[in-house]
């Protein structure tokens, strides 16, 4: 499958905002990673709803939306989201995960599984035609810059195998935690097809952002 750049915005400098998504227009970039924090199924807040309608007000970038709340399957109408856009829920965040991933779907966005480090793969056994892609996390959510899970590149592998395996080859897999040129390059090889970068990737004050993407692309080529 193509290799498809997901900028976490939550890394993105806040008071450029403007100057980030023409680069990332520009660079022709596949989704914005918008991330969604609750300060209780994760340690933190980050993002929001309206910070989701001001940049969906502003760009035709499709939004990635990963929700990292508690009960996401009675908030996902809370999100303007359309046909081409992913939204995904934690397996561990409800006890109703095919409910959450049915919702999503009746909006007609992509829906998406997340698996913390922790969760089996096996987890998403019976939800495979409710969705579209599965993300690994490669660290425990919550924060960017932290140190990649060496188990999670397995995990990976295991992933891919697991769903080709059981007749699932469309479904993709999202990576996200300390994407790094160097981890990417890993997580490629074991299976990944969408990559979230941030403050390890392409948010670096070395380079520009479209430096960085064009460094990343060639990278996971
Ligand atoms: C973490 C969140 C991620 C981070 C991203 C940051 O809970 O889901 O999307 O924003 O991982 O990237 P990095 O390179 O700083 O780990
Ligand atoms: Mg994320």
């Amino acid at each position: 499958m193509k290799t498809e750049v997901c900028p976490s915005m939550m890394c993105a400098d806040i008071f450029n905002l403007e100057g980030v998504i023409s680069a990332f227009e520009k660079c022709s970039i596949d989704y914005l990673h918008i991330d969604i924090m609750d300060g209780s199924f994760v340690p933190n807040f980050t993002l929001g709803t309206d910070y989701c309608r001001h940049i969906k007000s502003r760009t035709d970038i499709p939004l990635d939306i990963h929700l990292m709340v508690n009960e996401p399957e009675n908030k996902i109408e809370w999100f303007p989201i359309g046909e081409n856009d992913f939204v995904s829920v934690h397996a561990e965040s409800t006890n109703h995960l095919q409910r959450a991933l049915s919702r999503i779907k009746d909006k007609g966005a992509k829906s998406m599984v997340a698996l913390n480090p922790a969760t089996p793969v096996c987890m998403i056994e019976n939800v495979l035609d409710d969705i579209d892609a599965v993300l690994i996390m490669t660290v425990n959510p919550g924060y960017a810059g932290q140190k990649l899970i060496p188990s999670t590149i397995k995990k990976i592998e295991y992933a891919r195998q697991f769903l080709d395996s059981s007749g699932y080859d469309n479904i993709k897999i999202e990576v996200d935690g300390n994407v790094s040129f160097e981890n990417a390059v890993k997580m490629k090889k074991a299976g990944a097809d969408m990559f979230v970068v941030g403050s390890s990737g392409i948010f670096n004050k070395d380079y520009s952002l479209e430096k960085g993407i064009e460094l990343f692309r060639k990278a996971t080529d």
